[in-house]
């Protein structure tokens, strides 16, 4: 009989900031490969069904699983060791596995912190867990697969890794069946899917290069819009998200991704992220008449000096320009800003929030607290100089001051992420705006300015926003 895999999204550590359901397309890859090669497959989406650990008991205790497989981010690492866990408590015969962008870099940390945890997959696992399967099968010993880490005779073994996968397109396409699809679909109708892997940048921020690679690996224009087709004619889908850290690296590419949706008469709307430096205005008007309606880029500060310290390699005035195209295009833009990277100072925070107003000014930017994670050289900087105040991971919401310099303190960036936010929607220009959009939306944008106003008086905001916008 072959073997029986049970695929784990863990619960958020707390209430707080919880996205809306989504399939991570991660485990759907995982869950894919193994089915494609026979193996019986199921899903535990904690996050999905809002399944606390106890919860979960309870339905691993349904399962007979071989191997219980868990993903996590940093935020949710203490989260997985839980369920690694009670897994195996359950089912001590089980082989507890972990993956993800935290373990990757946090591989031997989390085995000597988990006596339940058997091996941790570092970065891409859909092939090495695949040959971990395939070794418990036939009965081989584990302790020598690429990509892993594990435990042997009481030492921890560090294997060497596993080369990326060349070739995106043999992957099949995320196995979605094996989510509850409608009750995901009743919070946010939205299909995700990725075309890429890896970047060619370098950010001192980013774990997503340092887990990809910094080559960029694409699937084929008419691999892309296969999926999106099976997608709209299987589940009706209609709106899709690219996950892809830069979408349109390649800009033929991108301009046959969007014929091949033209050609095949795909009447759906798309979103995707991409550089400021890596779009034009022909390109987006090309995406635009394929059905996109919003491009979120990595703005991440309006002063040259903090780009060049995080290694990000654009321009302010290409950042500029590229919001322009989105405004003449009508296309809804996603600025992505980081606050506090180290060397920032409420000055040069003021400025990026005025930057992000002049850019935007109808969409509020997607404002992150910069968050040290493992495996960036922006994590072992902090460390390195002492700065780091918290170490507990569930905390590492990107919402959450973590560490504070010599220039900018944690409370500093509590107060900036708080007074950014009233910033935006106590301008009067952005209430106008939105009345010229039509009554609701005028209405809507008052209140909301009302309870920001409201807000910003109570915690003595509403002098300090004033005051920071003259002086900056
Ligand atoms: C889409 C996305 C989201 C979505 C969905 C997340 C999800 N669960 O899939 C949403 C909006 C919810 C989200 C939220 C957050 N995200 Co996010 N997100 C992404 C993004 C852009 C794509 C994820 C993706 O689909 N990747 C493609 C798949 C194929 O890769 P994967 O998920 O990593 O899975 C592969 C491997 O990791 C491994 N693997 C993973 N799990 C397992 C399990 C087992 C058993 C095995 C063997 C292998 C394995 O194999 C998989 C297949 O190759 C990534 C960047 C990136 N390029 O990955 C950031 C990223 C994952 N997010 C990140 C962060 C920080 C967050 C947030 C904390 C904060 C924020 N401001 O967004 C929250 C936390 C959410 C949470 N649940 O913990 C970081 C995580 C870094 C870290 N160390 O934790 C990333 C890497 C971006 C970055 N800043 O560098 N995110
Ligand atoms: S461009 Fe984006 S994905 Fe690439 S390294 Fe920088 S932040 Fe990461």
């Amino acid at each position: 009989m072959k073997l029986h895999v049970t695929l784990v999204n863990p619960p958020y550590p707390s209430e707080r900031l919880q996205h809306l359901p989504i399939i991570p397309l991660g485990l759907g890859y995982l869950a894919a490969v193994l089915e494609k090669n026979g193996y019986e497959v199921d899903v535990i989406d904690c996050q999905a069904l809002k399944l606390s650990h106890e919860n979960f008991k309870k339905e691993i205790e349904k399962r007979q699983p071989n191997l219980v497989g868990i993903t996590s981010t940093t935020r949710t690492y203490k989260s997985a060791l839980k369920i690694a866990k009670i897994a195996k408590e359950v089912h001590p015969e089980c082989l507890t596995v972990l993956g993800g962008p935290h373990v990757t870099f946090w591989d031997e940390n989390a085995l000597q912190e988990c006596p339940h945890l058997d091996v941790v997959v570092r970065r891409e696992g859909e092939y090495t867990l695949l040959e971990l399967v395939q070794r418990l099968e036939s009965g081989k010993k584990y302790y020598d697969v690429l990509g892993t880490t594990c435990r042997k005779n009481g030492k921890i073994v560090k294997n060497p890794d596993r080369p990326y996968i060349e070739n995106l397109d043999d992957l099949p396409f995320p196995a979605r069946h094996l989510w509850p699809l409608e009750h995901i679909r009743k919070y946010e109708d939205m299909f995700y899917l990725i075309s890429s892997r890896g970047c060619p940048y370098w950010c001192e921020f980013c774990a997503a290069v340092r887990m990809f690679g910094r080559i960029y690996r694409v699937r084929s224009p008419k691999n892309v819009v296969d999926e999106i087709e099976f997608l709209h004619k299987t589940y009706g889908a209609q709106h899709f998200s690219f996950c892809d850290d830069v979408f349109t690296v390649d800009p033929h590419r991108t301009e046959e991704i969007c014929k091949e949706i033209r050609k095949r008469g795909l009447r759906i709307k798309w979103g995707c992220g991409t550089r400021v430096d890596l779009v034009s205005k022909e390109l987006l008007t090309k995406m635009k008449d394929a059905g996109c309606v919003s491009v979120w880029f990595g703005v991440e500060t309006g002063l040259q000096e903090v780009l060049d310290d995080m290694n990000k390699g654009i321009l302010v005035a290409q950042t500029e320009k590229a919001f322009g195209w989105l405004r003449e295009l009508g296309l809804r833009p996603v600025p992505n800003i980081l606050l506090g990277f180290p060397g920032e100072t409420k000055r040069t925070a003021w400025r990026t929030i005025k930057f992000a107003e002049k850019i935007s000014p109808e969409e509020v930017s997607f404002y992150n607290i910069a968050t040290p994670l493992p495996g960036t050289p922006m994590y072992e900087l902090v460390r390195q100089k002492g700065w780091l105040r918290v170490t507990d991971f569930d905390k590492y919401d990107c919402t959450t001051p973590i560490f504070e310099t010599p220039t900018f303190s944690m409370e500093d960036q509590r107060k900036i992420y708080e007074q950014a936010f009233q910033s935006f929607y106590l301008r009067p220009t952005y209430v106008i705006h939105m009345f010229s959009k039509g009554y609701t939306h005028g209405i809507s944008a008052f209140r909301k300015a009302l309870s920001h106003l409201i807000k910003a008086i109570k915690s003595g905001n509403l002098i300090e926003i004033m005051r920071a916008k003259i002086l900056y």
